[in-house]
């Protein structure tokens, strides 16, 4: 009774240690829902659900670039946001972008073209932390273009992306 009661207890550590864990790590990698598309999209509830796994197979650009937050360049990569809009129906309505500091902007229709911006997956080829404003950052080629140094372009740049939703609220 005693040994077991023990066991349990070492069982239950050893699981609050893997999540605490997997919530500091890049074990977003292991294949959970990383991004869910919500509000008026086809195909229902499930269609709106990314892993990364799910956004390494649409459409992808990569740029090298400085931001106004990091320090020095590097390569983004990841799906274009136009890609994921498309593949759930999205494409042309509203959406507003979400971050799981409770951080939203509403992204200006006109700001969304073909290749940018990118949901961000990774910079230089590995899978951006929390630290590194991931897993998931709506990124621009801001070196690129006047047009994207800017408050409107910097306000979409959301970190900590993790739900779009679609259509007027
Ligand atoms: N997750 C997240 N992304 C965000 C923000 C935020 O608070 N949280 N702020 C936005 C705004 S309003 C701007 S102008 C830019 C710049 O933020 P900064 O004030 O930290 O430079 O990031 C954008 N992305
Ligand atoms: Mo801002």
């Amino acid at each position: 009774m005693k040994s077991s009661r023990r066991s349990t207890l070492l069982g239950a550590a050893v699981i609050a240690l893997t999540a605490g864990l997997s919530l500091s790590g890049a074990a977003f990698a292991a294949g959970g829902t990383i991004l869910q598309v919500v509000g008026d999209i086809e195909g229902g509830a499930e269609s709106g659900q990314f892993d990364l796994e799910r956004l390494d197979t649409l459409p992808q650009n990569s740029f090298t670039t400085t931001t106004i937050w990091t320090e020095g360049e590097a390569e983004f990569s990841g799906p274009t946001l136009k890609s994921i809009l498309a593949e759930v129906g999205a494409e042309g309505k509203p959406v507003k972008a979400f971050a799981l500091n409770e951080y939203n902007v509403e992204l200006e229709l006109g700001t969304i073209e073909a290749d940018v911006p990118i949901i961000a997956t990774r910079a230089d080829g590995k899978p951006l932390s929390r630290r590194d404003k991931g897993p998931l950052w709506i990124v621009f080629p801001y070196d690129s273009s006047e047009k994207y140094k800017n408050e409107v372009i910097y306000m979409e740049s959301v970190w900590h992306l993790y739900k779009l939703q679609v259509g007027a609220e």
